[in-house]
C-alpha cells in the first residue's frame, strides 16, 4: 500500500522543485509549507475481459466498463472491486462508449459515443435493469466529435467534451439533461481525450497518462502525470467522506487503478536524505482537517459530492483500504 518506488520519489521531487509541470504552482500554492504532494496509483483489479476497453464509471462498490465491440456498438460490463464480472449488457448502440458516468438522481448510466470521427451523442442506459437498454439519447453533434461525458451531479446536468477530432481543439459544454448547452469553455490540447468526471465543482479530465484538474470556468488547477504503461481508458469518481476517490482505466492489458494523495514526507523516505522534501515535523498532526480559513489546499479544493459541505467531522470506517480523496490520508495508521 505504500510502495517506496523510484517513480513516486521522482514525482515528489518534481513537485517540490516546481519542475515545470503545468499546474504544479497551483498544486504547491495551497499546500502546507514544504509539503510537496504526490500520489499513489494502486491497481484495483485486472479486467478479466480483453476487449477494446473505453469508458469507466463507479457506483456503490461496482465498476462499469464500456467496450467498443465495433459497428457502432458497445458492451458495458459490471465488475466488483476484485474484478469479478457481475453483469454484461448485450451490444448496445452506444458507439465507442468512450466515457460513462452515473447520474445520482436517476441511477442511469450516461454513455458518450466518442471517437474522433463520430458526432457526439450521450446515451442514457438503464444499467440496473435485468436487460439494460438505451432509454434516451441526447444529441450533442453541434459540439463536434470526440465526445466524453461527465454527469454534473452537483447541478444535476451534464458536462460534455467535444471537438472536431481527437487532436482538438476541444470545447467543454455544461448542458441540461435535454441537451441545451448553457455555457462552454475551450481548452488547449492536453493529449488524446480518454476520460472525464466531475468531483463536486471540479472537472477531472483524463488524457493519456495525465489527469488535469479544472474549475468550472476552465482554469487549470492541477495536472497529475501517471507513470503507467498502456493507453489511458476511462475515468471514474466515487464520493468518500468530504472528498472524492478517483479511479482510472488502462488497457494493454485492461486494468483499473485507484489514485490517492500521499504525504510521503511522513514515511520513512524522509530519512533517506532528501532534504528538500523533508517536512518540518515528521509526525505532523492531522491539522489539514481543521484548517482555518477558506483554503483547504488543492486536495480539498477538489470538492466533495456532498453539496459543498465543508464538514470538519473526522470520518472513519472507510472500506477495503480505499483511498480517501481529497482528504489527506497519508499518515501512518
Ligand atoms: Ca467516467
Amino acid at each position: 500500500m505504500r510502495p517506496e518506488s523510484p517513480i513516486t520519489r521522482r514525482r515528489l521531487l518534481g513537485y517540490a522543485g516546481g519542475a515545470g509541470l503545468a499546474g504544479a504552482t497551483a498544486l504547491v500554492a495551497g499546500a502546507a509549507p514544504a509539503s510537496a504532494r504526490a500520489y499513489e496509483f494502486d491497481l484495483v483489479f485486472n479486467v478479466p475481459d480483453t476487449g477494446n476497453m473505453q469508458g469507466l464509471a463507479y457506483r456503490r462498490g461496482r465498476f462499469y466498463v464500456g467496450f467498443d465491440v465495433g459497428n457502432g456498438m458497445g458492451v458495458i460490463r459490471e465488475y466488483d472491486r476484485s474484478g469479478t464480472k457481475l453483469k454484461e449488457t448485450r451490444p448496445l448502440a452506444v458507439g465507442h462508449a468512450a466515457e460513462l458516468s452515473f447520474r445520482d438522481a436517476d441511477g442511469m448510466l450516461y454513455v458518450a459515443t466518442g471517437g474522433g470521427t463520430n458526432p457526439t451523442k450521450v446515451h442514457v442506459v438503464d444499467i440496473a435493469a435485468d436487460a439494460p437498454s438505451i432509454v434516451r439519447t441526447i444529441d450533442f453533434a453541434s459540439l463536434g466529435n470526440s465526445g466524453l461525458v461527465a454527469v454534473d451531479n452537483r447541478r444535476d446536468g451534464l458536462l460534455v467534451h467535444a471537438g472536431p477530432g481527437d487532436q482538438g481543439p476541444f470545447v467543454f459544454g455544461f448542458a441540461d439533461l435535454n441537451g441545451q448547452v448553457r455555457s462552454t469553455f475551450p481548452l488547449p490540447y492536453q493529449g488524446v481525450p480518454q476520460g472525464l468526471e466531475m468531483a463536486g465543482d471540479k472537472i477531472l479530465y483524463y488524457t493519456d497518462n495525465r489527469i488535469t484538474v479544472l474549475n468550472r470556468q476552465g482554469r487549470i488547477l492541477d495536472a497529475i502525470d501517471i507513470p503507467l504503461t498502456g493507453e489511458s481508458e476511462g475515468l471514474a469518481v466515487a464520493p468518500a467522506g468530504r472528498g472524492t476517490r478517483v479511479f482510472f482505466g488502462y488497457n494493454k492489458p485492461n486494468r483499473v487503478y485507484a489514485m490517492k494523495p500521499r504525504l510521503p514526507l511522513i514515511d520513512s523516505s524522509a530519512s533517506a536524505g532528501e532534504g528538500t522534501t523533508s517536512p518540518r515535523r515528521p509526525e505532523r498532526p492531522p491539522e489539514p482537517r481543521r484548517q482555518k480559513g477558506a483554503d483547504h489546499g488543492p486536495l480539498s479544493r477538489w470538492g466533495s459530492d456532498r453539496g459543498g459541505r465543508r464538514g470538519r467531522r473526522r470520518r472513519g470506517g472507510r472500506r477495503g483500504g480505499s483511498s480517501g480523496w481529497p482528504r489527506r490520508s497519508g499518515r501512518p495508521r
